[in-house]
């Protein structure tokens, strides 16, 4: 266990000495060690939601990213444009695994990538024309679509397009949704400013446009779940069979449909607080619809979060989830037994996006594994404020953590596994440290609920235990002259 607080700070300031003084004096303004006073008054001195240093590897993405990666693209049933150059969709294409029902090209859209693909003459003369006729074109070419949106790509700002104009104009011709995303990718900081535009232009353009026919006490909506793997799937069948009727997915397998009703939800369930915060306050605020953020990783935290919603309702819930957790707690007691043997005591450094950094230290925690260090891409201060209560003191926090910090740390700390992204994986991978891609579940999943708990603590064992190991020599510092380049 690397858990002591003295020596862990020394850990990071023996990292960041590698920097020259001004880089150090920024850097150090993301990391901390917990103490027990910093847990207990639940501050997070972190600094957050900044600028990366220019000049560092940082593995954040783009507004572009958050918008149409992230909260669109998973909304199956309508095509979004990448609008700008070829690259940002293509290069992302098909990597998130938001998995969706439907047939590809008929009524389900998510594989595809759909772009303006940008010349220099579009840059120079303007891109409006062009994306009027790629919305015809995708009427034709797919009938049942049910609407469009349009995701800004960075040339279309800096050349000034107006989008806007285009898709009221289209909207109009075609009769459907046309949805403008000014999502372009220098906006913010990293992608977390462009779930919050996503959020923004689902409010102005799509919600509260169509009406239930039927509604019920137990209506509740999913939000920020991203049915990534089948987690969404996972999750809902929960819900469903605790008594509730899910009326809407946000946004994985979710429809337009679905965003329109939403605001006819009695509750709305938050799994991703950090990317759908601002429709939930919204929900809240325009419609009086209560929230309350809920955690399905691991047995532990599933139980307290099924408990929690069923608060909510009237006994009849109560019962039934009372029921569900007496059926499925034998199932899950199995799995722990079978495979904390396997992980108990081993080291765990988690760097994630905004939101499973801390919602999957439960999870960990079940199988009896230690989370030593975490971090995150691009949460903010309350994502940081949110997890310090979960750590144990001497856990080293991180905000943005650059690669050479990331590695400097696993060598030090000896850290037996790594959850980070593809930016790190292979990294790892030759260091010859275990590693799990924690965005795309490493191809696995779902992780989430009780269904996903079995994937997850097979995944850790058979990651962590792999005799693939044996075959690598782990290095604790690679020396300079034994680099080969
Ligand atoms: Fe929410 Fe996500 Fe995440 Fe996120 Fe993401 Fe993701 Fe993520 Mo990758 S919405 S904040 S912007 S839980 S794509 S499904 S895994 S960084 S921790």
């Amino acid at each position: 266990m690397g858990l002591n607080i003295e020596e862990n700070k020394k850990l990071v300031e023996e990292v960041l000495e590698a920097y020259p003084k001004k880089a150090r004096k920024d850097r150090e303004k993301h990391f901390q060690v917990a103490t027990d006073n910093a847990i207990d008054c639940g501050t997070c001195a972190v600094k957050s939601n900044i600028k990366s240093r220019p000049g560092v590897m940082t593995p954040r993405g783009c507004a572009y990213a958050g918008s149409k990666g992230v909260v669109w693209g998973p909304i199956k049933d309508m095509v979004h444009i990448s609008h700008g150059p070829v690259g940002c969709g293509q290069y992302s294409w098909g990597s998130r695994r938001n998995f969706a029902n439907g047939t590809l090209g008929i009524d389900n859209f998510t594989a595809m990538q759909i772009t303006s693909d940008f010349q220099e003459t579009d840059i120079v003369f303007g891109g409006d024309k062009k994306l009027a006729v790629i919305m015809r074109e995708i009427t034709e070419m797919f009938p049942l679509a049910k609407g469009i949106s349009v995701q800004s790509e960075c040339p279309v700002g800096l050349i000034g397009d107006d989008i806007e104009a285009v898709s009221k104009k289209m909207s109009k011709e075609l009769d459907m949704p046309i949805v403008p995303v000014r999502c372009e990718g220098f906006r913010g900081v990293s992608q977390s400013l462009g779930h919050h535009i996503a959020n923004d232009a689902i409010r102005d353009f799509v919600m509260g446009r169509a009406e239930l026919a039927e509604t019920g006490p137990y209506d509740v909506n999913i939000i920020g779940d991203y049915n990534i793997g089948g987690d969404a799937w996972a999750s809902r069948i929960l819900l469903e069979e605790m008594g509730l009727r899910v009326i809407a997915q946000w946004s994985g397998d979710g429809s337009l449909n679905e965003l329109e009703v939403a605001h006819k939800a009695k509750l709305n369930l938050i799994h991703c607080h950090r990317s759908m915060n601002y429709m939930v306050d919204h929900m809240e605020k325009a419609y009086g619809i209560p929230w309350l953020e809920y955690n399905f990783f691991g047995p532990t935290k599933t139980y307290e979060s099924l408990r929690a919603i069923a608060a909510l309702f009237d006994a009849t819930i109560q019962e039934n989830c009372e029921k569900m957790i007496a059926k499925y707690k034998p199932v899950m007691d199995a799995i722990i037994n079978k495979f904390r043997p396997r992980l108990e005591n081993k080291t765990v450094m988690l760097m994630i996006g905004g939101l499973r950094s801390r919602h999957t230290i439960g999870a960990y925690e079940d199988l009896g594994m230690d989370i030593v260090a975490s971090g995150y891409e691009f949460a903010h201060k309350d994502d940081y404020e949110k997890m310090l209560p979960m750590l144990q003191e001497g856990t080293i926090i991180m905000d943005d953590p650059t690669a050479y910090e990331l590695e400097e740390l696993t060598q030090r700390m000896n850290i037996d596994l790594v959850g980070s992204g593809v930016k790190e994986k292979y990294v790892y991978h030759k260091m010859g440290v275990p590693f799990r891609q924690m965005h795309s579940w490493d191809y696995s999943g779902p992780y989430h609920g009780f269904d996903g708990f079995k994937v997850f603590a097979k995944d850790m064992d058979m990651t962590v235990n792999s005799p693939v190991w044996d075959l690598v020599t782990r290095k604790s510092k690679i020396q300079p002259e034994e680099a080969s380049i």
